[in-house]
């Protein structure tokens, strides 16, 4: 899927401002005709979301609608018109002048819905969503499941009923868009790039949605100007472009290319164009490490969230640039989108700024504990969230590698994390599914390659799976809390016997400390500035005298939205090294020191 353009031809209208909105908890709005406008509308902003809008909203997840109007440009007449849904968590449904257009589940990945016979010409046209967020097992990341543990592990879940440690924010959270393409246009191009010697060698599959006719691919970039033209066979046509002394894609020099695709019918006659960036890159595991451009590369960055006062998961671009100016400053290469796809508009700054980015679906704590019908029901939505996703993020140079889960749950994982707990018959079925899912992802990219994020206490057969190993760490927090060397004693036991056993290399994906900024210690007490400084530096140690560890990504850039429960003051996870205002930690001075160092330092 293409992110809507304008150019000499293609044309697009950013729905985004203040909507009308009202909930609906009775379900009462499509039967009463809401599709036209809410009898009692209030304002919300498009994007962003409605928990952090209004008080009254804040632990709302059932259905709402939005509607606005729009005029659809005269000038489109004769194109076809689309309207283009950036992210609505968790399902919508999208209606125009009471019409139902198209809909979507899963969230956080865009979807379209062609308008081109149903939008007015001469009026205005209403645009209404309905969108709801109820958390249900079958969903991906389920919520409300069935409670396990009992005890103290009932007491201790939250409110709302998340399995996962952050806030289920709602409603549309990216820019809504109307966008126009001439009736027979581009529907997709899939870009590869292969490396020989110093030439780079740029394959391009483009699609359209009739036959016949050519295609001509522009490139240029670094001084020069590259063109290629190839002939469609049905709707697909491959080409293929070889820049000598190519400029590579990096992380310390993200150059990127610029690639005008053009349609040309039989005729000779121009009908559709697009571009795009273009980096030269190549991507690699191998037993020794993650190679970009066949040399190896250290990752040194964060898990993050979208999440920001008032914004909450809403798309919210400055906040995107401030990000992006904290990352620079701190030093890092690297962040995993933890743990759902991020706004487009962040793979691009991503392209642009020289990240490289492990790309995530929502499968986050997965269980495999409540029978077949419910694990088929997430297994078929988590393969449609990573079929849409690759096909969404496949051209980003940025994009190092895809994670098909994080922190899949073993049964017992409690006595697990803690080191009791054995093997259970239901592992056979959490491999089952994570296999199918990382072999969904080699099949649909041969170029980059795939991992799962494992937790503590999970089996060695789940983690196996995965081209680089990846894990999330807490010795010294939830295990050991408050004896960092024990705590640390622990990792480097763990980390020598894992790359004994599986013979990868492994990335920390997250290791963390809870901090309230401005508390402080001595001797280093948990949830002080000391604790958390001490805790990173001991890993960021233990890693560097590890080379198998070729990356350690901190939990977590900022604090964040959770949901409340009594682990988590104000509602807030507060393991960031930036305050959720971003205001830097002490933490935050000693990485950016290490990070910034010379030398390898990780
Ligand atoms: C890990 C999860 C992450 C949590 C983190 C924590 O992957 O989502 O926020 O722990 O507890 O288990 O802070």
């Amino acid at each position: 899927m293409l992110y809507p353009q304008q150019n000499e031809i293609r044309n697009l209208f950013d729905l985004s401002g203040v909507w009308d909105f009202q909930t609906d908890p009775r379900a009462v709005g499509e039967t009463e005709r809401w599709q036209l406008g809410v009898p009692d509308a209030r304002p919300i902003a498009v994007p962003g979301s409605w928990n952090e809008q209004y008080a009254d909203l804040y632990n709302y997840l059932g259905a709402a609608w939005y509607v606005r109007e729009f005029h659809a440009p005269g000038g489109w007449r004769d194109q076809r018109v689309f309207v283009r849904v950036g992210s609505a968590n968790y399902a919508a449904e999208v209606w125009v002048n009471g019409q139902k257009v198209g809909g979507h589940s899963g969230g956080h990945l865009p979807f379209e819905c062609d308008i081109t016979d149903t939008v007015a010409w001469d009026g205005p046209n209403t645009l209404a969503i309905r969108v709801e967020n109820e958390l249900k097992p079958t969903r991906v990341p389920a919520g409300n499941m069935p409670p396990r543990g009992g005890g103290v592990m009932a007491m201790m879940s939250g409110y709302p009923s998340t399995t996962y440690d952050f806030f289920p924010y709602a409603g549309l959270h990216r820019p809504v868009w109307l966008f126009a393409v001439p009736q027979t246009h581009i529907t997709d191009i899939a870009v590869a790039t292969e490396i020989d010697g110093t030439t780079g060698v740029i394959k391009l599959g483009v699609t359209q949605n009739g036959a016949g006719g050519a295609v001509t691919v522009t490139l240029r970039g670094n001084g020069g100007v590259h063109e290629t033209r190839a002939v469609f066979q049905g709707e697909r046509a491959t080409a293929q472009i070889t820049v000598p002394d190519a400029r590579l894609w990096s992380t310390e020099d993200p150059h990127l290319y610029q690639a005008t695709v053009t349609l040309v019918a039989a005729g000779g006659q121009v009908t559709d164009v697009y571009s795009l960036p273009v980096g030269i890159r190549t991507v690699q595991a191998t037993a020794e490490g993650l190679l970009v451009n066949g040399k190896p590369v250290c990752l040194k960055g964060f898990g993050r969230h979208e999440d920001f006062f008032a914004s909450g998961r809403g798309l919210n671009v400055p906040l995107l640039v401030k990000d992006y100016a904290l990352l620079r400053w701190i030093g890092a290469n690297s962040y995993r989108t933890s743990h759902y796809p991020y706004s487009e508009e962040e793979m691009m700054m991503a392209d642009r700024q020289g990240l490289l980015i492990i790309d995530e679906i929502p499968v986050v704590s997965m269980t495999f504990e409540d029978g077949d019908a419910n694990i088929a029901a997430r297994l078929a939505q988590a393969r449609r969230q990573l079929n849409e996703l690759i096909a969404r993020d496949k051209n980003h140079p940025s994009v190092i590698m895809w994670s098909v889960a994080n922190e899949p749950m073993p049964p017992d994982m409690f006595k697990r994390f803690t080191g009791g707990g054995g093997p259970s018959p239901l592992d056979a079925v959490g491999h089952a599914f994570l296999k199918e899912l990382v072999d969904l992802a080699r099949a649909l990219d041969a170029t980059r390659p795939v991992t799962l994020v494992g937790m503590m206490g999970g089996p060695l057969d789940w983690l196996e799976l995965a081209d680089i190993v990846c894990i999330n760490r807490y010795w010294g927090w939830y295990t050991q809390g408050g004896q960092l060397d024990a705590g640390l004693e622990m990792l480097a036991r763990e980390l020598d016997g894992l790359h004994a056993a599986l013979g990868k290399p492994i990335i920390i994906t997250e290791f963390g400390a809870d901090t309230v900024a401005g508390l402080h210690s001595h001797p280093p007490k948990m949830f002080s500035e000391e604790y958390q400084t001490e805790f990173l530096a001991g890993y960021l140690d233990v890693a560097a005298a590890r080379p198998f560890v070729i990356g350690l990504h901190v939990w977590n850039f900022a604090d964040f939205q959770a949901v409340q429960s009594v682990n988590r003051v104000g509602g807030m996870n507060l393991k960031g090294v930036f305050t959720r205002q971003r205001e830097p930690k002490m933490a935050a001075h000693m990485l950016r020191e290490r990070w910034t160092r010379p030398a390898r330092s990780s």
